[in-house]
């Protein structure tokens, strides 16, 4: 799929970048060997291609130290990988405050006409590097700020709520879902007993698990995801006012999910699908953009909210109650130079803040302070990562922690502590306070009274799965339906499959609880043992939450990726050409798939084939034409024994595949001409309301991409249940 880039007709404007404080940085390191002589690590000229040996079918020398540094080198190129949040990928870009917040924060980078270089790294939980990032999992949005006062980092989910809501329990529930202790599978998912009997402990996660197992947890890609903070933050002001807040990053493209077969394909053919699709998108000057939302609510030493727990992160305040402000924008605009010096090497701490931004007593966040640098200094060997390019803050770093492994800098002078009075640091003082409170601590200055013990954790257990149940109209709830048998059923223990059945789903919802068992064969918990919920909207994808009805349209196409089919008779360069503006316009790729590679006899040439791509990778297919050269009765090229026959004509075996596996992932299809007949023989109607559509090149084209704007896709062509088994 690389060659996607290269291969892509749209025309794109590559769009100068502006040198920003921490690209002029990085620019300092980059480092560009090409067309340079080789050379040992000491910088002496050698050729490490070609061992030292004695004699040409001799034995290697000991002193050829050059290939042995070479091999030393390379057998240290490994680090451990991300304990959590493994698979990942990233890219620079820029925040751009809309306006002066100071009347919130004094966080400079919210400041009026702020603008701050930031990475941001998308991740999967479970999966290992060399996964895959199309499976089923919480995805990872990590976004590094660079701001003029400092690194602040904001470390979220794609989902706003989370599993557990106490650190303590952190480790279990990684042990939980990662691979089962005695058999080391399986690797990349939750489907499996280790994972439900944890679920079934600790009910709290009830929510965030359906939220995972909707079409929310399989996202297309990284551009059509949402960022969410989870927990409470406290805002303080420059006159010491705090409130308090939670943080989302909105994507400007919509939401866009997969379905699940879909998702399950694309891992397996591509599983670098989600980054290939940022690059690209980046690469070819098509930058997605999140706006920075907050809700906010009274610091009053409650920690409540209309009956709402802002210390549970299991918990969300529906957007619907308290509806966030935006305060700025995110633009993904660069492409990393080195995949490990930058996605791999760059490490967050969601306990990287700057002034005017600070915590709460949440018990899950207040281990997360601890965790982050803790694991930092485990992956890179050394408490000194923080200097790492991609980690350096661009604010001056003055401070007295030295020494350590791979300590680069040089300090001058002998002062290593302070306060002092011999020419070293000068110690930050403690009156730096606005109006008697420190900023960093938060105002008013808390009294703490608590009685010390372990506490039994928070829990409201059921009521958000399902009022988030009831937001799903019925398409939404059968993929959800068919999550969960696909995950219980691949537990191997039935006690934990009935128990996560009878205690967990039934809780949420009785008809929910039966139409899962009856699927995997459990026993059916009885009709009204459990609350009935219905829904209550009749949105076709999952909305814009958290937990609200109202269904955001994506605004934009950008990005997505028609599939044409062709061969030598079917799809003229009229008809091409007579697209291209229209895909140009919107800034659609398109690509042309054929039986093979190369140019077809109408000129057109076909950059994928039916073996290198599959109709997972596309979001609309179009089927050519008939051109001027077609014959009559003839159904398509390059497939001897599909001419001269059929009426109506069928496409050859692999278009056939191709087409009617867009159809049941519900996505937009037209034909051109007479190919609709083509259509028809697959038993595929031309019905827009179901999302296929016939007639010109320029008709459809505009279809198709009316099409994926709105529903996206046409879930209706496949059938639900009816709720029988609920009666
Ligand atoms: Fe975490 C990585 C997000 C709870 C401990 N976490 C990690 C990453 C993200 C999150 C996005 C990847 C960062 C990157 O790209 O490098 N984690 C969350 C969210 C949580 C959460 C949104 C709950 C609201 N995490 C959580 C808890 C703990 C951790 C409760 C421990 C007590 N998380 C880690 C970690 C990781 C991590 C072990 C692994 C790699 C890393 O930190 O840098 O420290």
């Amino acid at each position: 799929m690389l060659k996607l880039l290269v291969l892509l007709r749209l025309s794109v404007i590559f769009h100068a970048q502006a040198q920003t404080p921490k690209q002029n940085e990085l620019q300092d390191v980059r480092t560009d060997t090409a067309g340079q002589i080789e050379t040992t690590d000491t910088g002496v000229e050698d050729n490490t291609a070609n061992s030292l040996r004695a004699g040409p079918r001799g034995y290697n020398l000991l002193e050829d130290t050059t290939v042995r540094k070479k091999i030393f080198h390379f057998d240290h190129e490994r680090v451990p990988e991300r304990v959590v949040h493994a698979l990942g990928h990233g890219a620079y870009g820029t925040f751009e405050s809309y306006g002066d917040w100071s009347n919130l924060t004094s966080a400079c980078w919210l400041g009026a006409g702020a603008e701050s270089d930031i990475f941001t790294r998308f991740s999967v939980v479970v999966a290992s590097n060399g996964g895959s990032e199309s499976g089923r999992d919480t995805h990872g949005f990590a976004t590094k700020v660079y701001s003029q006062c400092g690194n602040h980092d904001l470390v979220g989910n794609h989902v706003p709520s989370f599993f557990i809501n106490d650190g303590a329990d952190f480790p279990d529930l990684v042990h939980a879902v990662k691979y089962e202790a005695d058999k080391g599978f399986p690797t990349g998912g939750s489907a499996h007993t280790t994972a439900y009997d944890f679920f079934t402990q600790h009910t709290e996660g009830t929510f965030q698990l359906m939220t995972v197992l909707s079409d929310l947890g399989i996202p297309r890609d990284v551009r059509h995801i949402s960022g969410n903070g989870v927990h409470t933050f406290r805002f303080i002001n420059g006159a010491g006012q705090s409130k308090l807040f939670k943080w989302y990053w909105k994507p400007m493209l919509g939401h866009r999910a997969l379905v699940y077969d879909e998702a399950t394909k694309i891992a397996g053919k591509n599983n670098n699908f989600q980054r290939i699709d940022l690059y690209n998108n980046i690469a070819a000057g098509i930058y997605p953009e999140w706006e920075f939302l907050v809700q906010l609510f009274p610091d009053d030493g409650t920690y409540m909210w209309n009956g709402i727990d802002l210390l549970d992160s299991t918990i969300v305040i529906p957007f619907e109650m308290n509806p966030p402000i935006t305060l700025g924008k995110m633009t993904l605009n660069k492409n990393p130079t080195n995949f490990f010096a930058e996605p791999e090497s760059i490490s967050f701490a969601p306990s990287n803040v700057v002034k005017g931004i600070s915590f709460v007593p949440d018990p899950l966040l207040q281990w997360r302070l601890m965790s982050y640098d803790d694991t930092a200094n485990h992956r890179h060997n050394s408490p000194n990562g923080y200097l790492l390019p991609v980690n350096r803050a661009i604010a001056p770093i003055n401070n007295n922690y030295r020494d350590g492994y791979m300590q680069p800098l040089l300090f001058q002078g002998a002062s290593t502590s302070s306060p002092n009075d011999i020419g070293g640091v000068i110690g930050a003082s403690l009156n730096n306070t606005i109006n008697g409170t420190l900023p960093y601590t938060g105002t008013p200055p808390e009294v703490i009274d608590g009685a010390i013990g372990r506490y039994p954790n928070l829990r409201d257990s059921f009521g958000q799965a399902r009022a988030f149940w009831a937001t799903l109209d019925k398409y939404a709830q059968q993929h959800t339906v068919d999550a969960y048998r696909f995950e219980l059923g691949h537990v191997s223990d039935t006690d934990v499959q009935q128990r996560y059945i009878n205690n967990i789903l039934n809780k949420v919802d009785n008809c929910l609880a039966r139409r899962v068992a009856v699927g995997i064969g459990a026993t059916l918990p009885p009709i009204g043992s459990g609350p009935n919920t219905e829904s209550n909207t009749t949105t076709k994808v999952p909305s814009w939450y958290p937990l609200t009805s109202s269904f955001e349209p994506n605004k934009s196409n950008a990005g997505l990726v028609i599939g044409i089919l062709a061969d030598d008779v079917h799809l003229s360069t009229a008809d091409l050409a007579a697209m291209q503006p229209i895909f140009s316009a919107q800034k659609v790729f398109y690509e042309v798939v054929s039986t093979h590679i190369g140019t077809l006899k109408t000129g057109i040439y076909a950059n994928q084939s039916f073996i290198t791509t599959s109709s997972v990778f596309y979001d609309a297919v179009i089927l050519g034409g008939p051109t001027s050269s077609t014959p009559a009765t003839t159904t398509t090229t390059n497939n001897s024994n599909s001419t001269n026959s059929q009426n109506p004509p069928t496409p050859p075996s692999d278009a056939t595949d191709f087409i009617q596996e867009a159809y049941g992932h519900g996505k937009a299809i037209a034909a051109l001409g007479t190919s609709v007949d083509m259509l028809k023989a697959l038993g595929i109607d031309v019905d827009a309301d179901k999302g296929v559509f016939g007639g010109s090149a320029e008709a459809a084209a505009g279809a198709v991409l009316e099409a994926l704007k709105g529903t996206v896709r046409f879930p209706e062509r496949r059938p639900v249940d009816d709720g029988g088994i609920c009666k």
